[in-house]
């Protein structure tokens, strides 16, 4: 059987200070993947570093939010013929071995999708208190709104079987893209599994990500939208 084309989508944000050490831990771990950055509007030097990488190189002339920018990268990617695509944060937060040679559980476990979660591997006190309590609370949520068995429902970390991504198509162009991906989840009905992933809280990472309220707002988006 001819081995799995194996797609990964880097939303980029004006990570130019750890984009191409991002980008080198992914090719020292898998050569074969193929990286698609998508530059979402950067002001930084993120665009000139991006261009000399030797990836795919899509580009949004604005910024328009990490949503719109995984629906750049997913679209293109089901273009191409990808048949597993992954979603993975340009800050560093992440770690490539996580990824799993060719798709890991999707194909072994023969899932639609894999979603990482911090909570199966992380020691728990790495993870600051704040966040901790706000995404306790969206497993919560989550149960209720959508059924989904989640421990961690605000994870970047996703690996879906192109098909599975064929049925849905993220119109959240912020952060409630998350929230809406679970929500199509429970809809399409797709198979899910968990799998566990460090996230590294660095001091780099803490002070550009997400915000405690904003983690809140989209709790509410959640509750209030419900599985629609
Ligand atoms: N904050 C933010 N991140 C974006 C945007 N567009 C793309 N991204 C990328 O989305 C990923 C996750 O963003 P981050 O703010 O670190 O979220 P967090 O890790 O959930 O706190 C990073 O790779 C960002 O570069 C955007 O408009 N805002
Ligand atoms: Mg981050």
């Amino acid at each position: 059987m001819a081995e799995s084309s194996v797609w990964i989508i880097i939303p980029a944000y004006n990570e130019g200070q750890v984009l191409a050490e991002v980008i080198g831990e992914l090719l020292d771990y898998n050569r074969s993947y193929q990286l698609v950055i998508v530059d979402d509007g950067s002001t930084d030097d993120t665009p000139k570093i991006a261009k000399n990488l030797g990836v795919h190189l899509l580009v949004h002339p604005i910024n328009l939010g990490q949503g719109a920018a995984l629906a750049t990268g997913i679209e293109y990617s089901l273009g191409q013929k990808a048949d597993i695509i992954v979603t993975f944060d340009a800050d560093g937060q992440m770690q490539s071995a996580d990824i799993g040679s060719r798709g890991g559980v999707v194909i072994s476990e023969e899932v639609d999708v894999a979603r990482g979660s911090r909570f199966l591997t992380t020691p728990s006190e790495k993870i600051p208190p704040i966040k901790k309590n706000v995404l306790k609370l969206a497993t919560i949520l989550t149960k209720f709104t959508t059924g989904l068995k989640i421990t961690d429902t605000h994870n970047g970390f996703r690996a879906f079987r192109a098909e599975a991504l064929r049925k849905f198509t993220i119109t959240q162009n912020r952060m409630a893209h998350a929230s809406e991906i679970l929500s199509a989840i429970a809809r399409n009905k797709l198979t899910y599994r968990e799998v566990p992933v460090t996230i590294r809280y660095t001091e780099y990472s803490k002070s550009k990500g997400q915000s405690v309220s904003n983690a809140l707002n989209i709790l509410f988006e959640l509750f209030s939208r419900g599985t629609k």
